[in-house]
């Protein structure tokens, strides 16, 4: 990839005009819901005919580099040519057409964007997942999904030909690889063979856009569907004031590909404003490589998770005024106020709070313009109406506890979840009056600034990452010296949270080295599901708490761990 797409710097003699501050987005309002978006015709295609009438200011549209030194710069003009050719290795070489799925399941490569941007071309729904993912949790997601396609890496060629005979409508497996890999299409090879000329499927606003897998309390993970509504969202004015993003901005949002988040920050959110996205490879996170790329490349925003914030903070790095960096973002789970505190005064920058879900995508935020209130997750965005309510759907007033919840009555709004695929009782589960109830439990104070408490129910939100305590008590269940488990949360001073399993052992292993065993339970739990599922905390209790029917407690373990200190 790197011979064939040389890294392209912008031509000198490209016009520089002044950064324009999303002006292509200007072209909708609000609450407009037009009957047809691409986000591919209407966004992207868009900004390289503003590079084509030197309306664009220089920057590219990608810049991804990785540790070993290698650099691809791409522009809007570039980005359309080459997507246009994913969607002819899409329908003429894989036969694939609109409303097929495909599992999407790579790193930070850069075939990532190309692949989710080939997929608005063609209608095609993409249902990205992290490279942390075992052959299991793929077989899942193929079959619930019906997958028609797969794109993934190298080396998660064997764990999905472990599965993949199991799932009768795969038809298409590609691999982005340097190499080629028995039954595969190699992508980076069919990307140059194919033409560059493809014309936008006309995909209606209701069209599917992408599925997103979530863990619940209980079972497998759900499919939150999302239609083109979740792309079009961040093109409305409201939506833009979040990052106030200028073509010259450069956005740093480190999310692994496989969350919504990524999606929507990495991809989604820059794009509507024509700035551009900077991608570090980041196969490993290490905070002292994010300091560096913070150092070395002029990155004006960036968008992590609260972990990464707090391990840079923890790291002993005297200087931490970034020369480029103006504005800071974070979501997937709480900061602390005192972590706040110690950013600002050690970058002078304040960190903004943005919340979310991937039914919900970006609902709450500190948008840029707005004053911080440390702690707070901000005020709803447009075209949400976000209010607390009870278990009935009544709206609570202000300082009140209550859920979390989205207004869907009269009319859904744009940009929230369509359905949980094949599972019309967990979608009606959420919805509660005339509200789609997050789960979430919070408050909102006088000035419509909502603060954000904790999950009402059992699942475990850890480092960002949404865990379902059932799909670790699973994956425990299959290793021989637990008889049972309960997976709850525990509170931690480096992730917030992290998950806790109580484990009551076999007879056969009563006597085993607790330490010894610890180990081996989190080792099994790494190789059987995504490894940041795995127990950081075990306990071996001689039994769980039940009720009466034999039911877990979880609540009453999860209680006591937070009744104790951190
Ligand atoms: O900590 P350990 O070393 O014991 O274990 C780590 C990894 O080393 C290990 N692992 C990863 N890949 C593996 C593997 N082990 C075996 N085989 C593999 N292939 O598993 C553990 C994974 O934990 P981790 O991902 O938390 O790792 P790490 O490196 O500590 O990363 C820290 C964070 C902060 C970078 C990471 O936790 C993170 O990215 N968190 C954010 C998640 C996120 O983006 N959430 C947003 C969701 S979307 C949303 O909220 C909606 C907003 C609109």
């Amino acid at each position: 990839i790197f011979k064939f797409f040389h890294s392209s710097s912008p031509s000198s003699s490209q016009q520089h005009s002044a950064s324009t501050s999303g002006a292509g987005t200007q072209r909708w309002k609000d609450y407009d819901s037009p009957e047809e978006f691409n986000f591919a015709r209407d966004v992207l295609d868009y900004w390289a005919q503003m590079e084509e009438e030197g309306k664009r200011g220089p920057g590219p549209a990608l810049w991804w580099v990785n540790s070993q030194g290698d650099e691809i710069k791409w522009s809007f003009r570039e980005l359309r040519d080459l997507t246009r050719r994913t969607a002819n290795v899409f329908e003429q070489t894989c036969g694939l057409k609109q409303g097929d799925r495909l599992a999407l399941i790579l790193p930070r490569v850069p075939e990532w964007w190309l692949v989710t941007v080939g997929c608005f071309r063609t209608g095609i729904v993409f249902m990205p997942g992290t490279t942390q993912l075992k052959a299991k949790d793929i077989l899942y997601r193929l079959q619930t999904s019906q997958a028609k396609a797969i794109v993934t890496t190298g080396s998660l060629v064997p764990e999905v030909d472990s599965v993949a005979s199991e799932c009768p409508t795969l038809k298409t497996k590609l691999v982005v690889s340097d190499h080629s890999h028995e039954g595969w299409l190699n992508f980076r090879s069919l990307i140059k063979s194919v033409p560059p000329d493809h014309t936008c499927v006309k995909s209606k606003m209701k069209d599917p856009m992408a599925i997103f897998f979530t863990s619940g309390t209980t079972g497998f993970p759900k499919m939150a569907k999302h239609n083109q509504g979740l792309a079009f969202r961040s093109c409305v004015p409201s939506c833009r004031k979040l990052l106030n993003l200028k073509t010259s901005d450069i956005l740093w949002c480190m999310s692994d590909p496989g969350w919504i988040l990524a999606t929507v920050g990495a991809m989604i959110e820059p794009w509507a404003s024509g700035a551009t996205i900077f991608i570090h490879h980041l196969p490993q996170f290490d905070p002292k490589v994010i300091v560096e790329v913070l150092f070395k490349y002029p990155i004006t925003q960036c968008l992590a998770a609260p972990a990464v914030y707090r391990m840079i903070l923890q790291q002993k790095i005297t200087n931490l005024r970034f020369p480029s960096l103006e504005h800071c973002t974070t979501g997937g789970e709480s900061l602390l106020p005192e972590e706040y505190k110690q950013w600002e005064q050690r970058t002078g920058i304040l960190i903004h709070e943005i919340y979310g879900q991937s039914e919900t995508g970006i609902s709450c935020a500190v948008s840029r313009e707005m004053k911080v209130k440390r702690g707070s997750i901000g005020k709803a965005i447009l075209p949400f109406d976000i209010q607390i309510i009870d278990e009935k759907g009544n709206i609570l007033p202000p300082n009140t506890e209550g859920y979390l919840g989205i207004r869907i009555k009269p009319t859904r709004p744009l940009g929230l979840f369509v359905e949980y695929e094949n599972s019309p009782e967990k979608t009606a589960e959420v919805e509660c009056g005339d509200f789609y109830n997050s789960g979430d439990r919070a408050t909102v104070d006088e000035d419509g600034y909502f603060w954000f408490l904790g999950r009402s129910d059992d699942v475990i939100n850890a480092s960002g990452y949404r865990i379902g305590p059932t799909e670790v008590e699973n994956a425990l269940a299959e290793h021989p010296a637990v008889a049972e488990s309960a997976v709850v949360s525990s509170p931690d001073l480096n992730r917030g949270e992290v998950v806790k399993a109580f484990v009551v052992l076999t007879p056969e292993f009563l006597l085993h080295n607790q330490e010894q065993l610890t180990k081996d339970l989190q080792q099994h739990v790494k190789s059987v599901t995504a490894p940041y599922k795995y127990p950081r905390k075990v306990e071996f209790v001689a039994e769980l708490p039940k009720t009466v029917t034999g039911k877990i407690k979880r609540k009453e373990l999860r209680l006591k761990e937070y009744s104790q200190r951190r």
